[in-house]
C-alpha cells in the first residue's frame, strides 16, 4: 500500500484547526462594528425654473416596519397629512407609534426650483439602516413624493458603510394621494385650502395633472408653468455621514467652535477690521 502523502505544513496546519475555529467563533460572537454616523441629508429642488416646488421633507431612519402608504390602496391619516398641507402632523406620530427608536426629523421650509436645504442627525446604522420620506408637492391638491416599500432605500450596510448616497425622483414618481378632488381654487400654494373637498380614491402616480396648474400666481410670487416630462428629475436627497467623533476630538472641536463664534461676535461692532 502506498501511504498517503501527508506533508509536515499539513499536518500543522490540521493541529492548528481547533484554535481557528476557537479565533473563527469569537469573531461571529463579536458585536458588529457599526459605530453611530452623523449623517448629513441635503435636499435639492431640480424642477424647472418656475415649476413646482416642496413642502419641507420628512424622514425617518429606521429599522424597516414603517410603511406610510401602498400604490392602490385608500391613503390613510398620516400620508394624508402630508399630501394635504405638508405639515406632516399625523405621519410623525404613526411613524412613531410603529418605529420607537426611529431617528426622525424634517428637513428645511418652502423649497423652491433650484433651491437646497440640510440637515444633520445622528443615526445608529445597525439599528436604522433604512430611509423613509414624504413631502408634499405644490401646487396641487393632495400630491406628493414619498417611497411606497418601506425597506425600499437602505442607506447602511451592517457594517456602516454608506450604501446609498442619493435618492433621486422624477416627476412619474409623483404621487396622488386620492383624497381631495383636484381643484384649482383649492390647491395649496395658488388657492384656498379651505375649499377642498374629499376624493374618496387611492394612492396613483398622477403628474400629468400638475399642467392643470399652469398660468396661476403662486404664493412665492411666481406664475407657475409646470414643464414636466416623465423623466425630469424634480428632487434629490443627498447623504454623508462621518462617524461620530471620539468625546476628545468632539471636545475639541466644540472649543473651536466657540471660539470661532467668539471672533465673529467681538468683530461685528467695529464693522471694519482693522488696517
Ligand atoms: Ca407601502
Ligand atoms: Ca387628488
Amino acid at each position: 500500500m502506498v501511504p498517503l502523502p501527508l506533508h509536515g505544513g499539513l499536518v500543522r496546519a490540521a493541529a492548528a484547526l481547533p484554535a481557528l475555529a476557537a479565533a473563527t467563533a469569537l469573531l461571529a460572537l463579536a458585536p458588529a462594528q457599526a459605530a453611530p454616523q452623523v449623517v448629513t441629508i441635503t435636499v435639492e429642488n431640480l424642477a424647472p425654473a418656475s415649476g413646482i416646488a416642496f413642502a419641507p421633507l420628512h424622514f425617518g431612519f429606521h429599522s424597516g416596519v414603517f410603511d406610510a402608504f401602498d400604490l392602490g390602496s385608500t391613503a390613510t391619516a398620516p400620508i394624508i397629512s402630508v399630501a394635504e398641507g405638508g405639515s406632516g402632523a399625523a405621519w410623525h406620530p404613526a411613524f412613531a407609534a410603529a418605529d420607537p427608536g426611529a431617528v426622525r426629523g424634517t428637513v428645511g421650509g418652502l423649497l423652491l426650483a433650484g433651491a437646497t436645504a440640510s440637515l444633520t442627525v445622528v443615526v445608529d446604522p445597525a439599528v436604522n439602516p433604512f430611509f423613509t420620506f414624504a413631502s408634499m408637492v405644490v401646487p396641487s391638491n393632495d400630491f406628493f413624493i414619498g417611497n411606497d416599500a418601506p425597506t425600499g432605500h437602505r442607506i447602511f450596510a451592517s457594517d456602516g458603510t454608506l450604501l446609498t448616497a442619493v435618492i433621486d425622483q422624477r416627476a412619474r414618481q409623483v404621487w396622488d394621494a386620492g383624497s381631495e378632488v383636484f381643484d384649482p381654487a383649492a390647491a395649496a400654494f395658488v388657492g384656498d385650502n379651505d375649499l377642498r373637498a374629499p376624493q374618496h380614491s387611492v394612492v396613483a402616480f398622477n403628474f400629468a395633472e400638475l399642467a392643470a396648474f399652469d398660468g396661476l400666481m403662486t404664493g412665492a410670487g411666481y406664475t407657475f408653468t409646470s414643464g414636466l416630462a416623465a423623466e425630469t428629475e424634480v428632487y434629490r436627497i443627498g447623504f454623508s455621514a462621518v462617524p461620530v467623533p471620539e468625546p476628545g476630538s468632539f471636545a475639541m472641536l466644540t472649543a473651536g467652535l466657540v471660539a470661532t463664534g467668539w471672533l465673529v461676535r467681538r468683530r461685528r461692532p467695529g464693522a471694519a477690521a482693522p488696517a
